[in-house]
């Protein structure tokens, strides 16, 4: 058993002056229950908290971190940067030209990009951009799926709104409400039918290629390739909001992995390093009415700042100099092998998404295709999981609508390790 007992000292403090003493609310516990770890040292795969207790760390700061972190090439490229450039100076640099440089030559969609500091930002960035470039006010998301907390994105949002039980959030006004339709993920004739009913209206569908925040939900086959030919055919934007997929399940993203090409695509995380960084980009007729180029204003005193690139950057040069895909891919399958023979061994049909290496257990024997199905699960079952796994040392996202990330940095026996513990977890969590 983990002694939290700094943990909860302080997370008594932080109330006192932080709403729900996190800031940011999927940190909170909230759906696990028990006092929220706080984190003192990361490093590679595994996370210390202020009580001097270890973790293998599934986490990944919500998905950055696939080299995991502090990875030495990244820190001694900080280390110049404070050291011989800067942190921030508000002006161009030339690290931008590079990251936009290699961004663009990475992901298939992008012929031209711009640097934000948040996923928010880039998704936020992208509906104004193809509200602008189509004259339309309306988009199409997909129930479940989180694209940051954006207004037009927190009807029917995933991630800490779907696991607070708030996924329609009060202070969106009823004008902005109106203009986000939510379909079905993996519905294609769902799609079609709120497309048919609003002919012309809708300015872009945005959507999680793999979407990782109702739990992990691959695309079914085909789905993609015809979201892409109904918005060719209506002059709709497509948007692959590739904030957590992007980077992490190829290099190219989830567009290259499936050889579908999206107009717009976000992007953070991975491209952050571990700082803050977002992205989107897209099609250079689209991406041209972007300010000041265009007249589709969006702006950011910290975009392209030197700190945060360089952590980017690096990143980005050791995923392609190291190529980690193929390992990653090894080790995810041993991880899914393992929790499959254990679910076997206990007589549990528990379902298992995986795409690459970001993967979810979901606590129900439904098969996991969408909003629908994903809320079947037993989250009081999963918290009880949750809690025996970090008690095992093993930190996972706190909330059953979360993805489980493996990072390159963890080895075969942190993986055994983590298979035994899973047994050890689905025995705690009650058949
Ligand atoms: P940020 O604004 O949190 O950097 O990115 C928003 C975002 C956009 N699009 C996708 C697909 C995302 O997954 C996210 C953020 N992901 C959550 C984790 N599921 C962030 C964790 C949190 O909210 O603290």
């Amino acid at each position: 058993m983990s002694q939290l007992t700094k943990s909860a000292e302080l997370f008594e403090k932080a109330k006192k002056f932080i709403p729900g003493g996190v800031n940011s609310p999927v940190r909170a516990f909230k759906s696990v229950g028990g006092t929220p770890v706080y984190m003192a040292k990361g490093s590679g795969a595994y996370l210390t908290d202020v009580d001097g207790n270890t973790y293998l760390d599934y986490v990944g700061s919500w998905g950055p971190f696939i080299l995991g972190s502090m990875h030495p090439r990244i820190t001694a490229a900080l280390e110049y940067t404070l050291k011989n450039i800067g942190t921030s100076f508000g002006t161009p640099i030339e690290m931008e030209i590079e990251i936009a440089e290699l961004l663009c030559k990475i992901v298939p969609s992008l012929e031209m990009v711009r640097m934000v500091n948040s996923g928010t930002e880039a998704t936020m960035s992208a509906v104004r951009l193809a509200r602008g470039y189509t004259g339309r006010d309306k988009i199409i998301k997909f129930e479940g799926c989180y694209h940051g907390h954006g207004d037009s994105f927190l009807i029917k949002a995933g991630s800490g709104a779907l696991t607070l039980g708030a996924p329609d959030s009060p202070g969106v006004t009823k004008g902005t409400a109106m203009d986000t339709l939510n379909a079905t993920y993996n519905d294609i004739d769902s799609v079609k039918l709120l497309v048919g009913e609003n002919k012309g209206q809708i300015a872009a569908i945005i959507i999680e290629p793999v979407a990782g925040n109702t739990g992990v939900i691959p695309a079914k086959p085909g789905f993609l390739a015809a979201l892409r030919e109904l918005c060719t055919q209506e002059g709709i934007v497509l948007i692959f909001d590739e904030v957590m997929c992007g980077f992490r399940v190829a290099l190219g993203g989830a567009q290259s992995l499936y050889g579908v090409t999206p107009d717009l695509t976000t992007m953070g995380k991975i491209i952050g390093g571990g700082l803050p960084v977002g992205a989107f980009g897209g099609k250079r007729e689209i991406m041209e009415r972007v300010a000041p180029l265009g007249d589709v204003y969006q702006a950011g005193t910290l975009s392209g700042n030197p700190l945060a690139l360089t952590a980017g950057l690096e990143t980005l040069k050791i995923l392609i100099d190291e190529n980690p895909y193929p390992e990653l891919e090894r080790k995810a399958v041993i991880l899914e092998t393992g929790f499959s023979d254990n679910l076997k061994k206990l007589g549990l049909n528990y379902v298992q998404n995986r795409v690459g290496s970001m993967s979810c257990l979901f606590f129900t024997d439904t098969p996991v295709v969408d909003y629908s199905t994903a809320i079947t699960a037993d989250t009081k079952k999963h918290g009880k999981y949750f809690h025996s796994m970090l008690d095992q040392g093993i930190y996972l996202a706190p909330s059953q609508f979360e993805a489980m990330f493996i990072s390159f940095m963890h080895t075969d026996e942190d993986l055994e390790k983590t298979i035994k513990a899973n047994y050890n977890a689905l025995v705690a969590s009650g058949k």
